[in-house]
């Protein structure tokens, strides 16, 4: 990670933002950057991501647009299971916490009087930047005549395939005495093998077939169907989607720690404006708001915040502390809670290195950043947070595994 000698954390910033805010600087000086980085901050916010589901009825598409959106069946704006599409038009299904990622429900094409080709016109391809194919055993002739069309037009397009927890349940029920985990590999190879192989002889161009079960992310393909859905974005929506989707799994977290990192930066500049305070003990003021509030998202993001902790803690029937204590967590979130985050400035290791951080920005930065600003400082602490943090989610992922093979 090294970017040079005195350098412990990669450069990370967005040539583009950095050119605005610069700029900003130029012209304004102090005057409404405060709002100009946290626009810059929050930009991905309103970056339009369209998802389109396929598949026919009782395949789990409406399940799947629940439970990728974090809901239950029971909340509100869910999308009704076991109805059937009743209309012609698709149906949006925002995400709570970022209402332009819509998942988009097509119609069937099935017992419909359209015509394939009105379907299409219908259909709005063009408006989609992946397709989901949905299946919950073997795909229709529908399916088929759908992923060709998307392949002609040259449009990323996935196979899911729901219901595997029915599916190995079933088989280990049936070899009671059989190694739990042989069964499952045996009885999910022979399923991805036979949908490989019937999505190949329609010659279709298949990389990936996702096993999953509606009933929870952290299961069989779906943290790689999560991470498909990240890699295959660019710029904003990658960022978008990485900080969207609530899966925890090791790739996911690696992701939102990418893209975490890519916004430190700005973090830092706001650590230097106007409302910052004397500490006792540093060099130079800081305003500890930002860099607070910054902290406690990481939290969010990793499933290390009191409520994911405790919802994961149920979902192994375990306790709070059990997970607390097997994950042995490297950063102290008590500090996280207030304004004791200032400790991390006081460290050795930030007085060695924020100078050297602050002067491989200023060609990037220019007098935004200089040896009296707390910018070097902060870019070092939240990326040790981002260390640490990712660290601690990676070991309770590897924990929750364990204990959830237990059970
Ligand atoms: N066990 C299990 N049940 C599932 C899974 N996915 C969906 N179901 C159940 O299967 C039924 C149909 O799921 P839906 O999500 O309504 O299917 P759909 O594709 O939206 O169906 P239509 O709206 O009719 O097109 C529901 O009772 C779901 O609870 C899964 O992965 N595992
Ligand atoms: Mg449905």
């Amino acid at each position: 990670m090294a970017m040079d000698g005195n350098n412990p954390y990669e450069l990370s910033v967005n040539e583009d933002d950095a050119q605005i805010v610069k700029l900003h600087f130029e012209e304004k000086g102090y005057r409404g950057l405060d709002k100009a980085l946290m626009k810059r901050r929050d930009q991905w916010v309103d970056v339009p991501i369209h998802v389109a589901i396929f598949g026919s009825s009782g395949a789990g598409k409406s399940s799947f647009i629940n439970v990728i959106r974090g809901l239950k069946e029971s909340d509100k704006n869910g999308a009704e299971l076991n109805v059937g599409q009743t209309t012609i038009e698709p149906i949006p299904y925002s995400h709570p916490n970022k209402h332009y990622l819509k998942f988009w429900d097509l119609p069937q094409l099935g017992s419909r009087a359209f015509s394939k080709d009105l379907y299409l016109k219908n259909a709005n391809i063009n408006k989609y930047d992946y397709f989901l194919i949905f299946t919950k055993s073997t795909y229709s002739e529908d399916d088929f005549w759908f992923a060709h069309q998307l392949q002609a037009l040259n449009k990323k397009c996935y196979f899911v395939c729901t219901h595997m927890d029915i599916v190995v349940d079933s088989a280990l029920k049936e070899d009671l005495n059989a190694d739990q985990r042989e069964v499952k590999i045996r009885v999910l190879t022979a399923i991805r093998d036979r949908l490989h192989k019937t999505i190949k002889d329609q010659k279709l161009k298949v990389d990936y077939v996702y096993l999953i079960t509606t009933a929870d992310v952290r299961k069989y393909d779906f943290p790689k169907l999560a991470l498909r859905l990240i890699v295959d974005l660019t710029g904003r929506k990658w960022e978008a989607m990485a900080l969207t989707l609530k899966v925890f799994a090791e790739d996911v977290i690696k992701q939102k720690r990418r893209a975490l990192q890519k916004r430190v930066w700005i973090i830092a500049l706001m650590s230097g404006l106007e409302h910052a305070s004397h500490y006792y003990g540093l060099q130079f003021d800081v305003d500890i708001e930002p860099v607070l509030e910054e902290a406690q998202e990481y939290r969010r993001q990793f499933c290390l915040d009191e409520a994911s902790i405790y919802r994961l803690a149920r979902s192994i029937d375990t306790s709070v502390e059990s997970i607390k204590k097997a994950s042995s967590f490297k950063t102290n979130y008590a500090q996280l809670e207030d304004r004791g985050l200032v400790q991390q400035y006081k460290t050795l290791s930030v007085y060695d290195v924020s100078d050297g951080i602050t002067k491989s920005f200023s060609p990037i930065l220019g007098n935004l950043v200089s040896g009296s600003s707390p910018f070097g400082a902060t870019y070092f602490v939240l990326n040790r947070l981002l260390d640490t943090m990712e660290t601690d989610a990676l070991r309770m992922i590897e924990y929750v595994k364990y204990r959830g093979a237990e059970l």
